[in-house]
Formats: structure tokens, C-alpha cells, sequence
């Protein structure tokens, strides 16, 4: 059993790595989030740590995610990044209740941002593979950050739901009646930009419906039948599971992953889909002899000589 499983799988080592502190250039130390690299290999793992707001985001969290997933894309020896939430409880519960105003969640400066948006939409783009590695709830504003990440590795403890459109008081639930909300008495908003389109994509159009217009939460495994995750393992073998899916796609070959990812996006992402996935074309077209022609001939005042390219069929 063990040589036909490594035949499927590869003999990749699930060995827990040595996380090491990291931040960005600017230095400043992270407040929210926890920022890690693995000492010697190609993994970032970027941790909301808030676990006594289940994970919720306020403007400064996402700031902050903004700055480590940045990092982490110009940091070329990165081939792989984890999201994840701190503790066993919640990946994250979305955005800050208790700082959502009439334009948004107001921490600093005193206006209110959706900067998750940004968030959102940085993920997508960004020419690595994102992980979502996920124990307990990952609801609302976490649902939605889940489904953007390129793959979710869910624990079996994981929950998984949107809550905007949901009257607390009358919560109904498949088979995880959630807890009354305490603190929140109403929460009242919708994802309508990726929160909406990536989920019909991803779980089809009618079971999205379900997921916004009941507004009930699902078990892993219910999860996991929607294609809305893509394992589900035991909340012990969490992180090691999820390591070993990053060591597997660090074997692979980065500039394909990189196309791949743009190319699946492609389609549903509209021009800017396209202008990632023209990107990466003009990218590779950058390293061939061809392009290095043009670019010569012009610094030698010349015409290039694009005669020795083959028109391939
Ligand atoms: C996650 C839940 C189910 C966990 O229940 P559990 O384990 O029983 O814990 P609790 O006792 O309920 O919570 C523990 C403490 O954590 C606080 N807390 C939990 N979630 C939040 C939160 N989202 N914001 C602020 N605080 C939170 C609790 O208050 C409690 O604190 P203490 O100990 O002091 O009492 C459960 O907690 C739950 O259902 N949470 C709320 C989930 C929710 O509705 N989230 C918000 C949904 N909306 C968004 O995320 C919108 C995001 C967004 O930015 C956006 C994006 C696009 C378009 C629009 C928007 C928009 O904002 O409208």
C-alpha cells in the first residue's frame, strides 16, 4: 500500500517545517496577523490573529494581509503561501462587527473601508498559489476570503457559510444550528463582487442561492461534497497535510503554475483576467530570442531581423 500510495502521491515529506518571523521591507512589526516564512523551503504562512474575535477583520487586519501577501509575491524564493487563522476555532468570522459603520468598518483615520475588497482581489491576482487552511469557521467575510484562495484544506472541525443576508433570531441550519450572535445584532450585507460569482463557480448557481438566500452554515465534509473545499483531514493533521500539498506544488514548475493559475481565472475574471494572463505570455515572450532581437535592434539603431523566427504552424 505504502509504494502504490507514493506512486499516486510522491514521497512528500509532511515533516512540520521551522517557521521564522518575517515582515516586509518596511520592518514594521504586524499587530494582526502573524507572518512567517519556512526556514529553507518556499513556504509563507500568513496567520489572522485575533482568536477572541474568531479571526473577524478590521481595515488594520487586512492592511496588514496586504502587506505580508505582498511580501510574500515579491519574495522570489516564495513559491506557495498558507492563509490561516490562529487557534482551532476560526479560520476567520469576516469582518468586525463592532466597527462596521454606514460606509464601512472605521478602525483608523475614522472613515470606513471594505478594504477586504482589495484583499480579495490581490489574492486572485497574485501569480503564486494561496492555500486556505482552515479549522473551525470560516464564515461571512472569511467564507468569502476561503473561496478566493486558490485551494482550502479544511479540517474536520471546519464550518463554512456566508451570514450577511442571515435575521440572527432565526437562524436555520442544515445540521450546525449555530450559536445565537451575542455581540451582533443583526448583520445585514452581502458579497456581491467575488463573494457571489466565485461561489456560483465554484458550488454551481442553484447551490450558491442556497448558501446566500438560507444563509446556513455546513460541515466540512457537506463542504467538501460541494466542491467547495479541496480535503478534508483530521484538525490534528492540519498543517501537516497542508505542507505537504505546498511541497508537492514546489516540485512543479513555477512559470507553469503561474500561467495555470492566471488561465483559470482567465475566463471569469473578464479584461483583467486576460491582462494577467496576457502578462504572463508577454513574460515568457520577454526570454526568447525573438523578443531579445527587437529589443537589440533597437539599442543598436538597427532594424531587427525577425527573419530567422519560424512562422510555426
Ligand atoms: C463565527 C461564530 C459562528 C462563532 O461562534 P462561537 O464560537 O460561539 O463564538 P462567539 O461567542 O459568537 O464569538 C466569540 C467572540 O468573537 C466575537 N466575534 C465573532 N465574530 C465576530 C465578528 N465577525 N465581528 C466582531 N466580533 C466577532 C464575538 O462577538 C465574541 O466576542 P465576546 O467574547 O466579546 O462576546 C459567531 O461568532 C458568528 O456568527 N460571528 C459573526 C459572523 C458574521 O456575521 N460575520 C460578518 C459577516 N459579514 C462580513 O464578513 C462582511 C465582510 C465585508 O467586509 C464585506 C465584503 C463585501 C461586501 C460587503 C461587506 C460588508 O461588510 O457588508
Amino acid at each position: 500500500a505504502g509504494d502504490s500510495y507514493r506512486r499516486v502521491h510522491g514521497d512528500v515529506s509532511s515533516e512540520p517545517p521551522e517557521w521564522r518571523a518575517a515582515t516586509d521591507e518596511s520592518g514594521k512589526p504586524f499587530v494582526d496577523i502573524i507572518y512567517e516564512k519556512a526556514v529553507g523551503e518556499g513556504i509563507a504562512k500568513i496567520t489572522i490573529n485575533r482568536p477572541d474575535r474568531r479571526n473577524a477583520f478590521r481595515p488594520l487586519t487586512v492592511k496588514e494581509l496586504m502587506r505580508a501577501f505582498n511580501d510574500a509575491r515579491d519574495d522570489s524564493s516564495i513559491g506557495v503561501i498558507i492563509l490561516t487563522g490562529k487557534g482551532t476555532k476560526a479560520f476567520c468570522s469576516g469582518g468586525d462587527q463592532a466597527l462596521r459603520d454606514s460606509d464601512g468598518y472605521v478602525d483608523f483615520d475614522s472613515f470606513g473601508r471594505l478594504n477586504v475588497l482589495d484583499l480579495q482581489v490581490q489574492i486572485r491576482r497574485l501569480p503564486k498559489p494561496v492555500i486556505a487552511m482552515v479549522a473551525g469557521y470560516a464564515v461571512g467575510g472569511g467564507h468569502v476570503l476561503h473561496m478566493v484562495c486558490d485551494m482550502t484544506i479544511a479540517a474536520g472541525n471546519a464550518i463554512f457559510g456566508q451570514t450577511g443576508p442571515k435575521n440572527p433570531p432565526f437562524f436555520v441550519s442544515l445540521s450546525h444550528p449555530p450559536p445565537l450572535l451575542q455581540s451582533v445584532s443583526q448583520v445585514g450585507s452581502f458579497d456581491a463582487g467575488y463573494g457571489s460569482s466565485i461561489m456560483s463557480r465554484l458550488v454551481g448557481p442553484k447551490r450558491a442561492r442556497e448558501m446566500w438566500f438560507l444563509s446556513r452554515f455546513y460541515t466540512a465534509d457537506e463542504a467538501d461534497k460541494m466542491g467547495l473545499v479541496n480535503t478534508v483531514v483530521p484538525l490534528a493533521e492540519l498543517e501537516r497535510e497542508t505542507v505537504k500539498w505546498c511541497r508537492q506544488i514546489l516540485r512543479n514548475s513555477p512559470m507553469a503554475i503561474r500561467v495555470l493559475k492566471s488561465a483559470l481565472n482567465a475566463a471569469d475574471d473578464g479584461y483583467a483576467g486576460l491582462q494577467e494572463l496576457g502578462g504572463n505570455a508577454t513574460l515568457i515572450f520577454y526570454g526568447t530570442e525573438e523578443a531579445k532581437e527587437g529589443k537589440n535592434a533597437y539599442m543598436e539603431r538597427r532594424r531587427p531581423d525577425f527573419s530567422k523566427f519560424p512562422r510555426k504552424p
